[in-house]
């Protein structure tokens, strides 16, 4: 296993659309394997292969109280999204320290392969339904804060381009 680097916005990469898996392997499984790894290391709910510069169409998401119910959703197709509105806050690992407030469907069903390749129906609401949302605009190259207003994503990605070229001189410093 094996932590993964998570692309941060505005990262052009977090744009690319996602390719279909072709055969749930070993190759899939290790994949899967190391996204729940990084995804809980860094206190995620949810996390999809393009956030790990990955183009195939792979999350995970645990959104259990204990963190003990980890779901893998290969290739995951929405069937169905309820009528019912909900706007809640959402964050990103690929957009850290933003929260902010996004409209999904309430409800949603879900079709995906899990980490065996076998064929998984998913009926969600609440948070799972929102997190599986999110994380399909992901391989979608849709990232959340492309909801909220032009203004407001301006001063996300100065923020974040601010904060990245600090982290980058902090790391320059460390090995000088
Ligand atoms: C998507 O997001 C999600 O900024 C998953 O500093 C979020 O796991 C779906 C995180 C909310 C539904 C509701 C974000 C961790 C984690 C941060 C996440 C941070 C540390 C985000
Ligand atoms: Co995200």
């Amino acid at each position: 296993m094996a932590l993964l680097p998570i692309l941060r916005y505005p990262d052009p990469r977090l744009h690319k659309v996602a390719q279909p898996v072709r055969v749930v392997d070993e190759r899939i499984r290790a994949l899967a394997a190391d996204m729940l790894q990084t995804m809980r290391q860094a206190e995620g709910i949810g996390l999809a292969a393009t956030q790990v510069d990955v183009h195939e169409r792979v999350i995970v998401i645990d959104v259990s109280e204990k963190r003990d119910a980890p779901m893998v959703l290969v290739n995951p197709e929405l069937l169905w999204t309820s009528d019912e509105r909900v706007k809640g806050d959402e964050g990103c690992l690929s957009v850290p320290g933003i929260y902010d407030g996004v409209e999904r469907a309430a409800q949603v069903r879900v079709r995906a392969l899990d980490e065996h390749g076998q064929a998984r129906e998913i009926a969600a609401d609440g948070l799972l339904a929102v997190c599986i949302q999110h994380e399909m605009d992901h391989l979608m190259g849709k990232v959340f804060v492309e909801y909220l207003s032009p203004l407001k994503r301006g001063r996300i990605k100065t923020k974040l381009l601010k904060a990245e070229r600090q982290d980058v001189q902090e790391r320059e410093r460390e090995r000088a």
